[in-house]
C-alpha cells in the first residue's frame, strides 16, 4: 500500500488494512465497510476548500480500491459514493457524501434481505444444500427459508486454504441447521445427497460467468454431472460493469503461506536452500465458473439465467464506468 496521505483519516487506513488482511471479507461486507470508511473520511476531513475535500475523498477511495482486486462490489461502492459527493462548499460536500454512503449501506442490507426471500422460493422442506466458502448473500437465502419454518440440512465444504466454510458451519449451527462438514475433495461423493449447490459471488461477468472462491468451478462441473442445480446468490452490486466492454476480472493471488507454512516448506525442500527455486506455490483466491454450469443467479431484482444477466447489467450500469479515484 502507498504511504498514507496526510489528509486521509486513520479509519480509512485501518479499514483498508482490514480488507487486505481479510479481517473484513466477503464481497458485500467489503462494500459496506468501504462506504462507511468514505463517510468517516467525509465526516472527519479537515479540508479547508472544496477542491481539497474532493481530493481527499478520491485519495481515500484509491487507498480502499488498492486492497483487493476481484470483488467488484468494492469499486462499485466507491463509485456510488463518490458520484453522490456534490456541492460547492465543504459543508455541502460533507453532507452529501455521508448521506450517499448511508443510503448505499441501507440499500445493500435491503437488497440482501430481498435476495434472500427470492432465493428461499427455490428451497423445500427437507432439502439438503451444499455450500462453498462463506457468503452472506447465500446465507440470506437459507435464513429466509428457515424463518418460514422450513427445515434444511447443509453439507458445508471447508474451503481451503483458509477454511472459510467453518464460518458458514458456525452460522448454520447457530440457526439450528444440521451440518455435515466435508473436505473439499469429498464434494463429488456428497453431491449424491445434495438437492442444491448454493454459493455466492465476488463478481459476475457480462456473459454470466461467476467469479467466486477458488473451487467453485470444479464444484459446479461436478454438480452438473450429478444433476444438482447450482444457484448463485449475488446482489446486483456484484455485477461487473467493465466486462460489458471486454475487460476481464483480475483474479487475486494471495500469499503462499496460506497454502504452505514456512515449516512445511522447509520439510519439503530440506536444508538445501538451492532447492528453494524449484518449489513454486500458487494461491489464486478465485476462479471462473462458465455460465453453462450455473442454473440461476438470484439477485434482489429476481432470479436470472446466467446468460441473461447482461440485460440487468445494462439497465443498472448503462453508463461507461470511470475510475474517479484516479482523477
Ligand atoms: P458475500 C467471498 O470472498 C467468497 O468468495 C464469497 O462467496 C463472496 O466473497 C461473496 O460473499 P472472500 O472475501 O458478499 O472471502 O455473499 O475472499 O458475503
Amino acid at each position: 500500500m502507498a504511504d498514507a496521505d496526510p489528509g486521509t483519516v486513520p479509519a480509512v487506513e485501518s479499514t483498508a488494512d482490514n480488507i487486505a488482511a481479510m479481517r473484513i471479507r466477503g464481497a458485500a461486507t467489503i462494500a459496506d465497510a468501504a462506504a462507511a470508511a468514505l463517510a468517516t473520511q467525509a465526516e472527519r476531513s479537515a479540508a479547508e476548500s472544496p477542491a481539497e475535500f474532493r481530493r481527499q475523498l478520491r485519495t481515500a477511495a484509491r487507498t480502499l480500491h488498492e486492497t483487493r482486486p476481484t470483488a467488484v462490489s468494492l469499486p462499485n461502492a466507491l463509485r456510488y459514493v463518490l458520484r453522490g459527493m456534490t456541492g460547492d462548499t465543504v459543508a455541502d460536500l460533507r453532507e452529501s457524501t455521508i448521506t450517499c454512503a448511508e443510503a448505499f449501506q441501507r440499500d445493500l442490507a435491503q437488497a440482501q434481505d430481498r435476495l434472500g426471500e427470492i432465493g428461499a422460493n427455490r428451497l423445500r422442506d427437507g432439502d439438503v444444500v451444499m455450500t462453498h466458502c462463506h457468503s452472506t448473500d447465500a446465507l440470506s437465502c437459507l435464513e429466509a427459508t428457515l424463518e418460514d419454518g422450513t427445515e434444511l440440512e447443509a453439507i458445508v465444504k471447508e474451503t481451503r486454504p483458509r477454511k472459510q466454510g467453518h464460518i458458514t458451519a458456525r452460522q448454520l449451527r447457530e440457526w439450528g441447521v444440521p451440518v455435515t462438514l466435508i473436505a473439499d475433495n469429498a464434494a463429488r461423493r456428497y453431491l449424491d445427497r445434495a438437492d442444491h449447490v448454493l454459493v455466492g459471488a465476488d463478481s459476475i461477468a457480462a456473459d454470466g460467468s461467476v467469479i467466486n472462491k477458488i473451487g467453485t468451478s470444479g464444484l459446479a462441473v461436478n454438480a452438473r454431472e450429478r444433476g444438482v442445480p447450482v444457484v448463485v446468490a449475488a446482489q446486483t452490486i456484484k455485477l461487473h460493469p467493465d466486462t460489458m466492454t471486454g475487460h476481464t476480472v483480475e483474479i487475486e493471488m494471495r500469499d503462499e503461506t496460506e497454502v504452505l507454512s514456512d515449516e512445511e516448506r522447509a520439510a519439503i525442500t530440506g536444508t538445501d536452500a538451492s532447492d528453494e527455486a524449484g518449489l513454486t506455490v500458487e494461491n489464486p483466491a478465485f476462479d471462473v465458473t462458465p455460465p453453462r454450469y450455473v442454473d440461476a443467479i438470484v439477485t434482489e431484482r429476481g432470479q436470472f439465467p446466467p446468460e441473461s444477466i447482461v440485460t440487468l447489467m445494462r439497465e443498472l450500469f448503462g453508463e461507461p464506468t470511470d475510475d474517479p479515484w484516479d482523477a
